[in-house]
């Protein structure tokens, strides 16, 4: 059974682009692989967090995980700072990635661009090492990720390859799997945005939204004035994402769904009913794990002790490679 692994960050309110483009896949590929599932909080501390608002926002991601169906008997789900060996095989990968390579990347550049007066820390410029590290620590084979990760996923190749070649054989080259549809979920009032968990505005839809609010903001979806259905991202970006959303959540092809309209109110309107359909028993699992935060951090707790013994394995390789001592 190959393994895969992937992660989300606690860094804001899980929302559409998350659950199209990673978790409701998160949930259809643990049947067929070793699944491992991360919340990854080392990574959301790039960007300042508040404590009180982290602790809580890394449980109630992982209770999102168990809303939307990751089942912790079949998947293993933990929390990345409950597992040490992560921000220890990281500084093996920032020693193996160069300045030039992280420079490249373009979710340093859009974070760092969106406000230019903030503090930059030096974690955001060198978190795909730690990524890296996150992936590579359990001989991982497949990453699935959304569209926006696929850069990331490709510098851990590079890493991996590079490391092997200079110690010997020491990690799986993993491969990312892309969702063929929900891959890349635009912000609903800025098209040309990828919905975000930081920009958290009138076109961002989370999970756990009213629904009445989740109808009106499709509802007020920015589309285009030429009034034509067809699915044509560059020159439709408004009307393409419509598609695209009905498309991920009802299983349907973008394209052939746009020949069933000609009029922007009904999409808008079938895109909220469906979203809503699938959302309602998401949040109403969700409110029941809420009352019991303790038991999810006995599940947490119980991944990690999982993963640590895969993770301390691989540790243990890397470091005898690059010619650390016991
Ligand atoms: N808009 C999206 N469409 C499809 N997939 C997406 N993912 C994220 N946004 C979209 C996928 O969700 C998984 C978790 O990613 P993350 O925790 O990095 O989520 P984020 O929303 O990107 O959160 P950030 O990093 O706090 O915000 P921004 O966007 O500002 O960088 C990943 O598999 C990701 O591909």
């Amino acid at each position: 059974m190959s393994r895969l692994f992937s992660g989300i960050q606690p860094s804001g309110e899980v929302h559409l682009g998350n659950l199209l483009g990673a978790l409701v896949n998160w949930v259809t590929l643990q049947d067929e692989h070793d699944a491992i599932y991360c919340v990854v909080d080392l990574h959301a501390l790039t960007l300042p967090q508040v404590a009180d608002e982290l602790r809580r926002s890394t449980i109630a991601t992982a209770q999102m995980l168990l809303a939307v169906g990751i089942d912790p008997e079949r998947s293993t789900m933990f929390v990345q700072s409950q597992v040490p060996q992560h921000p220890q095989l990281a500084w093996l990968m920032e020693c193996t990635v160069s300045y030039g390579e992280l420079s490249r990347m373009t979710a340093f550049k859009d974070k760092s661009n969106r406000d230019s007066t903030s503090f930059i820390s030096a974690g955001l410029f060198t978190y795909p090492a730690l990524q890296a590290a996150d992936i590579l620590l359990y001989d991982t084979d497949v990453v699935p990720v959304g569209a926006d990760q696929r850069q990331h996923v490709e510098i851990t190749r590079d890493i991996a390859e590079r490391f092997n070649s200079r110690h010997g054989d020491t990690f799986v080259v993993p491969a990312h799997i892309i969702p063929p549809a929900g891959a890349r979920i635009m912000d609903l009032q800025n098209p040309g945005n990828k919905m975000s968990k930081s920009v958290d505005g009138a076109g961002t839809v989370n999970v756990l939204d009213d629904l009445a609010k989740i109808a009106k903001r499709f509802k007020r979806a920015v589309t285009d004035s030429d009034g034509d259905v067809r699915f044509d991202v560059d020159a439709k970006p408004g009307v393409s994402n419509l598609l695209s959303i009905l498309g991920a959540v009802t299983d349907r092809d973008p394209e052939a769904l746009a020949d069933e309209y000609s009029q922007y109110g009904p999409l808008k309107g079938d895109t909220a009913d469906a979203v809503i359909a699938m959302l309602e028993p998401i949040q109403a699992r969700y409110r029941e794990l809420e009352d019991d935060p303790a038991e999810t951090m006995r599940l947490l707790r119980l991944g990690a002790d999982k993963a640590e013994v895969i993770a301390s394995e691989v540790l243990a390789r890397a470091r005898r490679n690059v010619g650390l001592i016991d």
